[in-house]
């Protein structure tokens, strides 16, 4: 029979020192940084009764508007710059819901009131080398990226003039050659795996670029949303990833779409860093971007940002957004990303006087008096051209490498001769 080991007996504890905590090395702990200075604790419930669904929010909306927080990188005259792109942005979509309904809008509209600072300030951190992938509701994007109100609106009305020559008449155009903006993909989640596909193709060619594009609260329980991220985290693809949370999904509350606390939280599961900003704060947004931007160029790879906000209409300008509790809207609508804005330029930084912002908000008004006015005044396409730009013809594109190129390794099956490297669609 094996001899019983005698259990040790227990070392005297030195004086004052306590006893270290069990060890437990299965356990892992993960941090996610979260800049916001409030966090709003209430949840939204469905309420049924027979056929009729409504919803309920249930916590509370009665906390003050907490300050801005300043910023660690953005000057003064930046601010400015980017409270003047959300004023355009905001402004810029008042004029197309006139002009819908006025019955010259081809198709229907899509807003992004009370999302301008995470559009306008994110876009701003980029670079003119790095990429943009903008969603349907981020026109604000568009416009920092070098897009102006009159192309947007142009588009909306499917002018002979407009980024796609009539051909699209919505958000569907981008700039391949110039402003480096990906065209938007309505299929919920598509755009992060192409905008992984440039960074990888910017990298094969030797460079590290931020690479930017945006998911909904919605879009993101998508399989290529996992998909798109995964990939930039194995190959540390400089993706930056704004979720913006703005509780809807259509008519389906983010309470009924996902089951972490925040969103942020899938970054564990990728292995990348994750971040909550405030997505009515401009500067948090901008900082979380700016951030994760340097990350993606110094070739680390990607960073989830969720940014925390509110869709402060309907899904597009058909829908009335009757389900959303009328109390959320007025919670939200003091947290105004604006207002919020105006009044820290204008009360407490100090950085505006009253006269200097009324200015720069009636020269915003001219410029989009001008834009509309051309946008309505310019011509339809001709029946004729109808089929023309829509697939290729011969030689149309020619797809060559941007930045070099592609670098492979000496005796590598796939050298690439410089001559293989143009392609032309035939
Ligand atoms: C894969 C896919 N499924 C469904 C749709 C239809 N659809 C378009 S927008 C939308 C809601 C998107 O909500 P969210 O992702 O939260 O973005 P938000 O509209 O709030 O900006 C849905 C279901 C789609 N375009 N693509
Ligand atoms: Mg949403």
């Amino acid at each position: 029979m094996a001899k019983k080991k005698r259990p040790k007996p227990a070392r005297p504890r030195a004086k004052g020192k306590r006893a270290a905590p069990p060890s437990n090395r299965d356990q892992r702990t993960y941090t996610i940084a979260d800049h916001r200075l409030e966090k709003p604790e209430f949840s939204i419930r469905q309420i049924r009764s027979g056929d009729a669904v409504r919803y309920e929010v249930k916590g509370d909306l009665s906390a003050p508007v907490p300050p801005i927080r300043d910023s660690k990188h953005l000057s003064k005259q930046q601010c400015i710059e980017i409270y003047r792109w959300m004023l355009l942005n905001r402004k810029m979509e008042t004029a197309l819901e006139n002009l819908y309904k006025q019955g010259k809008v081809v198709g229907g509209v899509y807003f992004g009131l009370g999302q301008e600072a995470c559009s306008c300030a994110s876009a701003y951190a980029l670079q003119k080398e790095d990429w943009l992938g903008p969603m349907i509701r981020n026109q604000g994007s568009l416009l920092v990226r070098g897009f102006s109100a009159r192309d947007i609106m142009m588009q909306y009305m499917a002018k002979a003039g407009s980024p796609t020559k009539g051909r699209d008449a919505s958000s569907h155009f981008g700039d391949i050659q110039n402003r480096n903006v990906v065209s938007p993909i309505s299929t919920l989640g598509d755009l992060i795996p192409v905008l992984a596909g440039v960074a990888l193709g910017a990298r094969l060619q030797g460079r590290n670029l931020a690479v930017m594009t945006y998911i909904g609260d919605g879009g993101q329980s998508t399989g290529v949303t996992y998909e798109g991220v995964n990939f930039a985290a194995v190959q540390n693809l400089g993706l930056v990833l704004f979720v913006e949370n703005n509780i809807w999904a259509y008519s389906t509350p983010a309470d009924m779409q996902f089951q972490v606390k925040d969103l942020a939280e899938r970054a564990i599961a990728y292995g990348i860093p994750g971040v909550i900003v405030d997505g009515t704060d401009v500067c948090q947004i901008y900082d979380a971007a700016h951030e994760a931007c340097e990350r993606a160029r110094r070739g680390e790879g990607p960073t989830l940002i969720e940014a925390k906000m509110m869709r402060m209409k309907g899904h597009a300008i058909h829908d009335a957004a009757d389900y959303v509790p009328k109390p959320l809207f007025e919670y939200w609508r003091k947290r105004d990303c604006i207002a919020r804005l105006e009044n820290y330029l204008v009360n407490v930084k100090k950085w505006l006087t009253t006269a200097e912002n009324r200015e720069l908000i009636a020269g915003v008004d001219e410029e989009l008096d001008a834009d509309r006015d051309f946008a309505v005044n310019s011509p339809m396409p001709t029946p004729e051209s109808a089929a023309g730009g829509v697939y290729c013809e011969d030689s149309c594109h020619e797809i060559k490498p941007k930045y070099g190129i592609p670098k492979v390794k000496k005796g590598s099956a796939a050298t690439f001769k410089q001559t293989e490297a143009a392609v032309h669609f035939k």
